[in-house]
């Protein structure tokens, strides 16, 4: 079928930037990308390009632009963009080869909870938007209660099997939670932290997801931002896991030819891909 997903591409940088910034992603300058179906997308000017995309979802004036912000150490998104009601991709990307269309995308979903007619219509889009996703982060506030809209919107994603390893769950505004925490830096107190152990029960409870998959944060106060960048690597290490298989697999052949093709250019990247590389492959390589 033919793929109908637009991507405005707000932001072109090469990896090492983002890496400077946020030292967690070091290990994505080594991805090997696949060139196949899944990975691949079409530029302005006809070319084809290929990439690992990490994409946020959630209600307007949840964080998702703060939050990538603050990842990409940039005020790239556009933030309290309330009229943003256009169903466009925004992408920040980050080039991963030097001569290949190699790239890893920070991607935000604008639009989101703006529509009444939505969800139904929404459905197949959503699904597109997984499929051409190695990672989901879906936001929620922890302080609110509402959850109608993402019962709609990730129950569904949650619940499909394929997909479902995709997602993680990022609770962002902690800091609002009650009692307010007065101490600069935003540290939560003893009652907050309850009230965020009862605020995960009631997550986990209501979209049925492991406590494994739920993260809480806050974008503005800078509070858990690792554990998002973390959880981000954690399920990139799986869903990317069949580009480094294959990755491997080309390396093995290639020692059997008795090539001098060294590790690291395979695995792409400047001088900061090497050691990273070799930590998420060597994981990998332990899991089997
Ligand atoms: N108190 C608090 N405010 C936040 C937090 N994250 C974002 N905001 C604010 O929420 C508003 C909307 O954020 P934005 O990133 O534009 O949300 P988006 O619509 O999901 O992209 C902005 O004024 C942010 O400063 C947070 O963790 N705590
Ligand atoms: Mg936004």
């Amino acid at each position: 079928m033919e793929e109908k997903l637009l991507v405005d591409i707000i932001y072109n940088a090469h990896i090492t930037e983002l890496v400077n910034n946020t030292h967690e992603f070091s290990g994505i300058a080594a991805l090997n990308i696949a060139e196949n179906y899944a990975n691949l997308w079409h530029l302005k000017g006809g070319e084809v390009a290929y990439w690992i995309q990490v994409i946020f979802i959630g209600k307007t004036g949840y964080g998702k632009s703060t939050t990538l912000n603050k990842i990409c150490g940039k005020e790239l998104f556009k933030t309290d963009d309330i009229k943003s009601c256009t169903k466009t991709l925004s992408s920040a990307l980050y080039k991963i080869h030097d001569t290949k269309n190699y790239y890893f995308s920070l991607c935000d979903l604008p639009g989101i909870g703006e529509s009444t007619q939505t969800n139904n219509t929404y459905a197949y889009y959503y699904d597109s938007i997984l499929k051409k996703s190695h990672c989901v982060v879906y936001l929620l506030r922890a302080d609110k209660r509402d959850y109608s809209l993402d019962l709609q919107i990730l129950k569904p994603m949650l619940e499909n099997n394929e997909q479902e390893k995709k997602i993680m769950v990022a609770v962002n505004w902690v800091d609002a939670i009650k009692p307010v925490s007065l101490s600069k830096p935003f540290q939560p107190n003893q009652q907050q932290l309850e009230n965020i152990e009862e605020k995960s029960l009631e997550i986990q409870k209501i979209f049925k997801v492991p406590q494994t998959k739920i993260f809480f944060y806050s974008a503005t106060e800078e509070y858990n931002m690792d554990k998002i960048s973390k959880g981000i690597i954690g399920i990139l290490e799986k869903t990317v896991k069949h580009e480094l298989t294959v990755a491997e697999q080309k390396l093995q052949k290639q020692a059997q030819f008795k090539t001098a093709l060294k590790f690291g250019g395979l695995f792409l990247g400047g001088a900061a891909a090497g050691i990273a590389g070799a930590r998420l492959y060597d994981h990998l390589k332990k899991k089997k």
